[in-house]
């Protein structure tokens, strides 16, 4: 069936909760777990499920994403496969960009219609999961409804960040209320079942996935040109007119739309067990293959750590940590809960021996440096004997090298922070 389904991944709005990440390229295109970037994971969902044809949507066009999909999703000639991503565009008839998700969706449609297909996937470009879409297709196909919503039990400390619903006996949603103030949830309980409940899991929420028959979807933008949201405005108003599918789905799923829980995301894949599982061959999360070479590791001690390819490492300890690509840390310096994203390229000797001259600290973490709960993102430059200690003593502030929201110190791409400084 999922040759009938064409997906569409929103691949973010102004990306302010994930700046300053997202200060010099889209959402899509930020990398995660060392060597991926978001995309990769919607992306790889559907390639899994074999859903094969995908529209990313996003607000602005970087260079980085286009180059990233243009060097990752090749598809056979003889397969109807492909990847392609649609930037807000101002036409005659869209004069302002992407209002929100349904607009985004609206202002692309003409694109979707030129392919053939029964139902789009909605989904959203910054969730951490590994879903097969083939059940939650085959649920909407069988119980004949128009429209799927994918859902996840959560618990009340959680529900006030997502759209929480009720439904009834045949899974149909009943009542649905998008972000519900925490003194309306006592009444936006479900029977989540036994497992969940011990949980404390009572809440069921929308992960912001949805499936929508072709038809339906050009008859909804028809009738209403100013609904710009579907958790907002488009979900709501269906209910009342048609029946709405809630799929309920359990296993690990997590929304990465800001800096902490990026954060989270990205170290929590250094667990024992993770729940988010980079090494299951059943669902291999796929990106670009870069063929650099194997890290190298002179006389670190690491505990918990991910090193992506290429990395020179020559500190002392890492700990609770993901090294991206390409990363290079100098000697004696200690790294603990950092997200270091690595490096787009190395310095040649006869560059770092300019730099050397200049004064300039070399790509990558120089030595005698103690970096602790931050993110470094892209061809940093820290000097030697650099201090970066986030935590919840650092109240929220954006410098022109750094930003700090709650206590992560997110250190810009490319700043140059020099020998000495204490953050
Ligand atoms: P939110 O995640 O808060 O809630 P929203 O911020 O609108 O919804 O984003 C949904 C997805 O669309 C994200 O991936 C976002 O980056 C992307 N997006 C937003 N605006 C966009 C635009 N203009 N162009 C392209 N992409 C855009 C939604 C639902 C809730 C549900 C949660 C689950 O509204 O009901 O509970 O998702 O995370
Ligand atoms: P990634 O490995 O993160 O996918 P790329 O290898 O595509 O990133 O590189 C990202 C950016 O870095 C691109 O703009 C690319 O042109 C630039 N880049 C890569 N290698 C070099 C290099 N050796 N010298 C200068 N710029 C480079």
């Amino acid at each position: 069936m999922t040759d009938k389904v064409l997906a569409v991944i929103l691949g973010g709005g102004q990306g302010s909760r994930l700046s300053p990440l997202t200060q010099t390229r889209s959402k899509p295109a930020v990398p995660i777990a060392g060597k991926y970037r978001l995309v990769d994971i919607p992306i790889s969902n559907c390639l899994n499920s074999g859903i094969h044809r995908m529209f990313v949507l996003t607000q602005f066009n970087s260079a980085s994403l286009n180059k990233h999909i243009k060097n990752t999703y090749h598809f056979s000639h003889f397969s109807a496969a492909f990847v392609d991503i649609l930037a807000a565009e101002q036409t005659p008839d869209n004069p302002t960009w992407f209002q929100g998700t349904a607009d985004a969706v609206r202002q692309t449609m003409h694109h979707l219609l030129n392919h053939e297909f029964e139902y789009v996937l909605i989904l959203s470009g910054d969730q951490l999961y590994q879903m097969d879409f083939n059940k939650m297709v085959n649920a909407h196909i069988e119980s004949g409804v128009q429209i799927t919503l994918a859902t996840i039990p959560v618990t009340e400390k959680e529900a006030p960040e997502f759209g929480i619903l009720k439904s009834n006996e045949q899974n149909i949603i009943t009542s649905f209320i998008e972000k519900p103030a925490a003194s309306l949830l006592a009444d936006w309980t479900s029977d989540t079942g036994e497992e969940m409940r011990a949980e404390g899991r009572e809440h069921l929420a929308s992960m912001g996935i949805y499936i929508f028959n072709r038809d339906l979807l050009i008859k909804i933008f028809a009738e209403n040109a100013d609904e710009k949201d579907f958790g907002k405005e488009i979900i709501p108003r269906m209910l009342n007119t048609y029946d709405v599918l809630s799929f309920q789905y359990e296993g690990y799923w997590t929304d990465i739309g800001n800096i902490s829980s990026f954060f989270e995301a990205n170290l929590g894949l250094t667990d024992d067990l993770p729940k988010f599982n980079l090494f299951d061959s059943h669902h291999s999360i796929f990106t670009r293959p870069r063929m650099l070479p194997p890290s190298k590791i002179l006389g670190t001690t690491l505990d918990k750590a991910i090193i992506a390819e290429g990395c020179i490492l020559h500190a002392e300890s890492i700990k609770h940590s993901v090294i991206g690509i390409r990363a290079r840390i100098g000697k004696e310096t200690a790294v603990d809960s950092c997200y270091i994203m690595g490096s787009d390229k190395y310095q040649i000797l006869e560059e770092m021996e300019i730099d050397l001259q200049n004064k300039k600290p070399w790509i990558g973490i120089g030595d005698r440096c103690i970096i602790t709960n931050a993110i470094l993102d892209k061809n940093c430059r820290i000097g030697n004997d650099v201090q970066i200690i986030g935590g919840a003593h650092l109240p929220d502030s954006d410098h022109a090298l750094y930003t700090v929201k709650d206590g992560i110190v997110v250190v810009k791409k490319g700043a140059v922070i020099p020998d000495g400084t204490i953050i």
